[in-house]
């Protein structure tokens, strides 16, 4: 795997997570209480000893270079390193990245200068477990020019992938970014050719692109330099190349989820609190998922009533009942609080007790939530103020909603309160 580069897609201008990428590049976005989603694509290159990583972004947050080089240092004896290269102005280049292909073309000579055989891949917002290498063994014993990794995927949501057809031998002959109507049901094809059981296969009758792919440098390079005007990979690139090269479908058979919208990020991360057996599990000491050690004290739960839920370290929560609900760390929850079915991502920073105190005597909200609240179905970012007797429920179950001056959003129904936001007693949502 020393021949192999990594590049992780970190994000374009960030809508669909849009409001936790406010104040932050996607990469850097809290998730499961304590790692944020970066942390995900590189544990998996490091557990797949590629080391050589680059995070193309397109918004360059303090905070996600502070993650990585306080999370990431490589021993001086072993070539590695995680870096970031974000969009930017150049006597030849206007700025932003127009797309996925046209941010590693913009980063081209820096690809150029490696010594590698291979350049893999990856999206900075799905939750999965992989290992690269048995990906990059396949893309090299099928002499490949580029590998997509796949999974068999259902008819609801088959239009929001790149979906493909293969030959008897994987080789892929046919690609089509999120066709919708007739050019949906053209791309039908039987998944029995991927090993599926016949009864599977009905239900999943379509090969989905999971949005990695594995390339040789050169083809990679040449396909990038000769074809200026492609700016997208899964639109152009690869639609484009499946016609004059070897492309090759490698079966992911674990679990994947694209966590890149509010909604599905939601849901993914509350469905790690599933029993007994959670879809994803951070429990594996194989492959751990790593991320930047903090030196926490230990969570304090002083009468409380917790089921189906992961609390974080150095939180602090009062008689108070949290269900099916991930608690990030530092969190502070007051007595008498209801949490269901709700991701707070919790603190930055402790506030002393006499800061609390002399900050709510002057009517300024302490971090955390106040006593008496309840949060139903919603996220609420880090370092929010929320107040006394708050109701975040969504009341009037309303789907969609911008109010950020009032320190909220409401996406597909879920109350989303925004970083640093203070949130008045009594407010009901
Ligand atoms: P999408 O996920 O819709 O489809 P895209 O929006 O291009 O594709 O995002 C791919 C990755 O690149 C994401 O991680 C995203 O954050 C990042 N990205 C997007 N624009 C970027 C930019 N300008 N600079 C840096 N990073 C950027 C893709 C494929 C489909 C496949 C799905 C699987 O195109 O074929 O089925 O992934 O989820
Ligand atoms: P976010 O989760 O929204 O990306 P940040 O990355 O800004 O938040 O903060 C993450 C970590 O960085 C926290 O542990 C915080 O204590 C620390 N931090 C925040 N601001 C600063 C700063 N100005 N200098 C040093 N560390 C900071």
């Amino acid at each position: 795997m020393k021949r192999v580069l990594g590049i992780i897609l970190g994000g374009g201008a960030g809508t669909r997570l849009y409001p936790l990428t406010k104040l932050r590049a996607k990469p850097a976005v809290p998730l499961a209480s304590k790692y944020r989603l970066i942390d995900i694509p590189v544990s998996n290159c490091i557990n797949s000893e590629i080391l050589k990583i680059y995070v193309l972004t397109q918004f360059n947050s303090a905070s996600l270079n502070r993650h990585l080089n306080r999370s990431y240092n490589f021993s001086g004896f072993r070539e590695g390193f995680v870096e970031v290269l974000s969009a930017q102005q150049t006597k030849d280049n206007s700025g932003w990245f127009q797309g996925t292909a046209d941010a590693v073309r913009q980063y081209i000579d820096s690809i150029k200068a490696w010594d590698v055989d291979e350049i893999i891949i990856l999206s900075g917002d799905h939750l999965y477990r992989m290992d690269y290498s048995k990906f990059i063994h396949h893309h090299r014993e099928t002499k490949a020019d580029i590998t997509l990794s796949v999974v068999p995927i259902d008819d609801k949501r088959a239009s929001s992938f790149g979906l493909m057809k293969i030959d008897s031998q994987g080789r892929i002959i046919d690609f089509a970014e999120k066709p919708k109507g007739e050019d949906l049901k053209k791309m039908q094809v039987d998944t029995t050719v991927l090993g599926l059981t016949p009864e599977k296969a009905t239900q999943s009758p379509y090969i989905a692109s999971m949005g990695i792919y594995v390339f040789k440098k050169d083809v990679l390079i040449n396909l990038l330099e000769k074809n200026a005007d492609q700016t997208d990979f899964g639109n152009e690139v690869i639609p484009g190349a499946a016609k004059d090269h070897n492309l090759q479908a490698y079966l992911f058979k674990g679990y994947w989820e694209d966590i890149g919208t509010i909604e599905s990020f939601y849901e993914a991360n509350l469905a790690l609190t599933k029993q007994p057996h959670p879809d994803f599990s951070f429990y594996d000491e194989k492959s751990p998922i790593y991320t930047r050690s903090r030196y926490l004290p230990p969570t304090k739960l002083l009468d409380c009533q917790v089921s189906e839920s992961m609390i974080g370290e150095g939180c602090i929560l009062k008689q108070c009942k949290v269900n099916h609900s991930v608690i990030g760390v530092r969190t502070r929850i007051e007595a008498n609080c209801t949490i269901e079915d709700s991701l707070l991502m919790g603190a930055d920073f402790y506030e002393p007790f006499a800061e609390r105190q002399s900050g709510s005597q002057q009517g300024g909200i302490p971090v955390g939530i106040g006593e008496g609240t309840t949060v139903r179905h919603a996220i609420v970012d880090k370092n929010a103020r929320i107040g006394r007797n708050v109701q975040i429920i969504n009341k009037d179950r309303v789907e969609e909603s911008q109010r950020e001056d009032e320190g909220f959003y409401i996406r597909s129904g879920i109350v989303v309160v925004l970083k640093n936001a203070s949130i008045a007693d009594n407010t009901i949502i």
